[in-house]
């Protein structure tokens, strides 16, 4: 059939819509208001009605276009219950969430019916897998009558990993009218592969796929993935490392790749955001007066923080091998008779019962001591002015009066401990079987006073009403100085991104997608306060030695040069931006549309017709498109039938901010005093 390409209907599903879980949510959520510049009120995520979430999220809307009308009326009517509405963020985007227990009494019948249409088995008890047959088939359904609603206008149906990609199968069985894209942020055998002790990237061209999916009982799943994929108008990932091992383990050669990007705001005073890293920084020393209160004994002017953060994807996100460089930058700092302290904060949730007595006494120790000498300060002030309105010089010696020294001394008497401060800041569910706790016992690292590395394991995602590390995630990454991600299996990485956006130097990997995406782009990204651990080509010994001397040098800054690298980090903002990447979704949604419909394009159209077609709309007021190298790279995997072709020599001189960045420092001058 013939439809109207030009302006399409766009829906796109996934199971982090208005629902957070990782780190698609941040995808869809960031890449929102680009999407809603294009596409305004055509453009709708679909997703689960999360109860718990929604309500505060999203404002519930009618619906007033007819067709969209007319089928959710019908669906309501044969019992399916949804919230449509605008979610409630950047760009508003309009969002249909299906409350997938409305149709729960149909899972049978459904479980049966993506057998026999494509062959998919869904054992009983696996409620992952129930949860995406409700959501896919109801996808389907309403996605079969839009397209008997809406005949004239092309429809983009694009659906994000595997949770989301039913829907995308059953469209495909049913030949709905619809041009589908699939993206996967990672593959389900990569993930639990690489979990294993098993070496993961010399061998992705030999795994036996359906062998290994079922000795890890996740068959159904990964048929369910691999269906999406080949029934897929367009398939693609989030970086090229990824788009290797889905072509391997997925058997399809990604169309292209759809980087993950970020919403960024930029301050209007370039300083702002090295005044808030201050800020930060204070409140985070908050904590570490508390938490190491009795051994106390380290300048704050001379400690750094670091951290890593995600979920607790032990050696997945690279938590072993930040311990381990730990126990080395120890070395290495006590050995050099450094003065310097470093804070290393481990980030992510784990099972736990409370905060510990330990860790909340040393926060109240320290608050009464606060609140005692601001008590005192207050009497002191007092006393002052009145002896020098009476004409009496001060003389100091009688500041401070019996009972307040009195005071005082019983303050400076409750902050002894006899204790080593904790390594962990709650009481976990199973402390002896922790990788975390279990690895830092190995390498003794228990926050002895000589050691120069001391560690702080936070089994819990930071929140400002938290009552010993009053913070959110995105304040703490301010106040710290280096962001540690030395992941083995990371598609994209968001944590060292944001990091990035916020002026945060940050280590990655040459195995994670965003490291490998600035190592193609920037010359040195050092020099950007991105340090790249190469964890590809070195043995695990040798990537902990990089990391550790990585870390080492940047213990040796001094604060000036660390000020300077901040402020050439938060430069290459631009680059992450969904202003610059967004552009490979649209290339993406072209292709889908020229495969699913290509007697709409015609040729014969006159040529401004034509143009608008095909060309990709310029990047909303900022720089084009980033260079990425060519496809020489065999891990290239450009948007290939609709690659636009070179830029041309007629664009914005400014436009190519990035693509010089292979071969010289245009993101700005550098400061007067750079120190490399
Ligand atoms: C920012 C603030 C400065 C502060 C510095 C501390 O740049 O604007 O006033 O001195 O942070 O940097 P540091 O790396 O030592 O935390
Ligand atoms: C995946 O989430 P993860 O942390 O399980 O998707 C993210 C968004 O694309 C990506 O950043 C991450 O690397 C993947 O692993």
């Amino acid at each position: 059939m013939t439809r109207d390409v030009s302006k399409p209907l766009l829906f796109e599903t996934a199971w982090e819509v208005a629902n957070k879980v990782g780190g698609i949510y941040t995808v869809l959520r960031t890449k929102a208001p680009v999407t809603v510049h294009e596409y305004g009120d055509r453009y709708t995520m679909i997703g689960p009605l999360n109860m718990r979430t929604a309500p505060v999220e999203v404002e519930q809307l009618e619906p007033t276009e007819p067709a969209l009308r007319d089928t959710l009326n019908e669906m309501r009517n044969a019992g399916v219950n949804f919230l449509y509405g605008r979610w409630l963020i950047e760009g508003a985007p309009k969002v249909l969430l299906f409350d997938i227990g409305s149709v729960s009494n149909r899972l049978n019948e459904w479980k049966a019916d993506i057998w026999s249409v494509a062959g998919i088995p869904s054992p009983p008890d696996d409620r992952e897998t129930n949860d995406a047959v409700l959501l896919g088939f109801l996808v389907a359904w309403f996605l079969e009558e839009m397209t008997r609603r809406e005949k004239n206008t092309a429809i983009i149906a694009h659906f994000h990993e595997w949770l989301a990609g039913v829907g995308l199968v059953l469209a495909r069985k049913r030949a709905l009218d619809v041009c589908t894209i699939f993206t996967t942020h990672a593959t389900l055998l990569g993930r639990y592969l690489c979990a294993g002790s098993v070496d993961f990237y010399n061998n992705l061209r030999n795994f036996d796929v359906d062998h290994e999916a079922g000795k890890r009982g996740i068959y159904h799943r990964y048929c369910l993935e691999r269906a999406a994929t080949h029934c897929a108008d367009v398939f693609t990932t989030v970086s090229h490392i990824t788009a290797y091992e889905a072509e391997h383990l997925l058997k399809r050669k990604p169309d292209g790749v759809l980087p993950n990007g970020l919403n960024v705001v930029k301050f209007s005073a370039v300083h702002e955001f090295q005044n808030l890293h201050a800020l930060a920084k204070e409140k985070i020393n908050d904590f570490v007066r508390g938490h190491f209160y009795g051994h106390y004994d380290f300048d704050l002017d001379n400690t750094l923080y670091f951290f890593t953060a995600g979920r607790y994807e032990y050696s997945n996100k690279g938590i072993d091998m930040y311990l381990e460089s730990l126990a080395r930058l120890n070395h290495h700092l006590k050995e050099s008779g450094s003065k310097t302290t470093v804070v290393a904060f481990v980030i992510t949730p784990a099972a736990t019962h409370s905060f510990s007595v330990e860790t909340l006494k040393g926060h109240a120790v320290i608050k009464q001591l606060h609140e005692t000498v601001a008590e005192i300060q207050a009497k002191i002030g007092k006393r002052l002015f009145e002896q020098a309105a009476r004409g009496i010089e001060p003389s100091g010696a009688d500041l401070l009066s019996e009972e307040e020294k009195v005071l005082l001394k019983r303050r400076v008497f409750a902050l002894k401990r006899s204790t080593l401060p904790p390594i962990v800041t709650h009481n976990m569910s199973d402390d002896s079987k922790d990788p975390v706790l279990g690895q830092l016992r190995r390498l003794q690292m228990f926050n002895h006073p000589s050691d120069r590395v001391k560690v702080v394991f936070h089994p819990e995602f930071l929140n400002a009403n938290n009552p010993v590390l009053s913070v959110d995630y995105e304040e703490f990454v301010r106040g710290c100085h280096l962001g540690v991600f030395p992941s083995y299996y990371e598609p994209w990485g968001y944590t060292p991104a944001e990091c990035t956006v916020m002026g945060v130097p940050s280590v990655t990997t040459n195995l994670s997608g965003f490291g490998c995406f600035m190592e193609d782009n920037i010359e040195k990204p050092q020099d950007y306060g991105i340090y790249i651990v190469d964890r590809r080509l070195k043995s695990a010994d040798e990537s902990i030695s990089q990391l550790a001397s990585q870390m080492f040098d940047f213990c040796r800054k001094t604060r000036r040069q660390r000020i300077n690298q901040r402020n050439r980090t938060e430069r290459l903002s631009d680059l992450l931006d969904w202003k610059r990447m967004g552009l490979e979704y649209v290339k993406a949604r072209q292709l889908a549309l020229r495969r699913a419909f290509p007697d709409s394009f015609h040729d014969d159209l006159d040529d401004a017709e034509n143009e608008a077609l095909r060309k990709v709309p310029r990047p909303l007021s900022v720089p084009g498109s980033p260079h990425v190298r060519g496809t020489d790279d065999p891990l290239a995997y450009q948007m290939g039938e609709l690659d636009l072709g070179p830029r041309t020599d007629d664009e914005d001189e400014d436009d190519r901010v990035s693509i010089s960045l292979k071969s010289g420092d245009v993101l700005g001058s550098r400061d007067e005093d750079d120190e490399e």
